[in-house]
């Protein structure tokens, strides 16, 4: 903590900005030849935010179905591969596709920082039942919301999920994060860490619940993030989570190398110089209310 708060000492707002400038010049390493593809083009919200061949998540060959394509990426955590899928708002037409990934690859918990609106604007799907008691069938999983409760900042949703074709049932938890304009920086740190701690105590809490049926991570399967293109909010909402997860374990932390890593999986995550500066705030804002550094410096 203390090496942070002389780092941020020394750097102030422009060098930190100049911090991701440098980051952001750096060139994916990696291609873009799925997402390219003439026939996955529909699949991608925007056409300039597309994800890396070699970190993206297949979905399973099914038949009649050409492409196993989605515009979602794996992305490792703190100590933990693949602890995110990052992820655009699903579109009308991959709502099967993107339950279908929640499906096969386990979900528990799904993160959304984004409203489907934005103004006048279209920034997400509406891609779950909103009521409660509302089911809707997309592709062969029917989902059912059991239960939505109303925190000030952001709706926890109980989903059941039920695979129409092999006939079992789970349950998924989708939290809502609801004062984040893209582009934008949360309007406080204190309600997004707090979320962030809400949605790390469901996903313990599930993959408890699991028990021996989970023999992977024990951490759990990917949590899905996602905001509208899936790199602005989403990078950010991850990069402070594995920040903050360093600074609990090992009492130090490196958001330029968190984010350096987390661009090599999930191109161009964190939009702006101010998401970039809203890491080093929120975990400053965390570490003092944790006791970890004093409050007045
Ligand atoms: N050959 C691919 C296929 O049909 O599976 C299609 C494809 C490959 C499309 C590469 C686009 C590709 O990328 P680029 O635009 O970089 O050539
Ligand atoms: N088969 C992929 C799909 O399911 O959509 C498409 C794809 C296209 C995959 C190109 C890989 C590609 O890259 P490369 O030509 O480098 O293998
Ligand atoms: N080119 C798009 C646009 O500006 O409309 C891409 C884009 C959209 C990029 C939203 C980032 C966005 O933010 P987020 O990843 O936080 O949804």
């Amino acid at each position: 903590p203390q090496e942070l708060l002389t780092h941020l000492g020394r750097l102030q707002r422009t060098g930190i900005h100049q911090e991701y400038e440098e980051l952001r010049k750096e060139a994916p390493p990696g291609t873009f030849h799925c997402a390219q593809a003439a026939y996955n083009q529909e699949k991608n919200r925007y056409g300039d935010v597309l994800c890396l061949d070699q970190t993206r998540v297949r979905l399973k060959p099914r038949k009649n179905e050409r492409s196993d394509y989605i515009n979602a990426s794996f992305m490792d955590g703190y100590k933990q591969k693949n602890a995110y899928i990052g992820t655009q708002g699903p579109l009308d037409r991959t709502y099967g596709d993107f339950w279908r990934m929640v499906w096969e690859q386990n979900v528990l918990v799904i993160v959304m920082t984004t409203r489907t609106d934005e103004g006048s604007r279209r920034k997400c799907g509406q891609y779950w039942p909103l009521e409660e008691g509302g089911q809707e069938v997309y592709g062969h999983i029917a989902v059912v919301n059991q239960r939505v409760d109303r925190h000030s900042h952001y709706n926890h949703t109980t989903l059941e999920l039920h695979n129409t074709e092999t006939c079992e049932q789970r349950q998924v938890s989708h939290f809502q994060y609801l004062s984040w304009p893209d582009y934008g920086v949360p309007t406080s740190a204190v309600t997004l860490i707090d979320f962030l701690g809400a949605v790390k105590r469901q996903q313990r809490k599930m993959v408890k619940a699991l028990g021996s049926q989970w023999t992977g991570h024990p951490l759990g399967p990917p949590m899905v993030v996602h905001c509208s293109a899936g790199i602005g909010r989403t990078g950010t909402f991850c990069a402070l989570d594995i920040c903050l997860s360093q600074l609990q374990d090992v009492g130090s932390l490196n958001v330029c190398q968190t984010v350096h890593r987390m661009r090599t999986q999930r191109a161009f995550s964190i939009q702006t110089p101010d998401q970039y500066y809203f890491c080093y705030n929120a975990i400053l804002e965390h570490a003092q209310r944790q006791g970890l550094i004093p409050a007045n410096q």
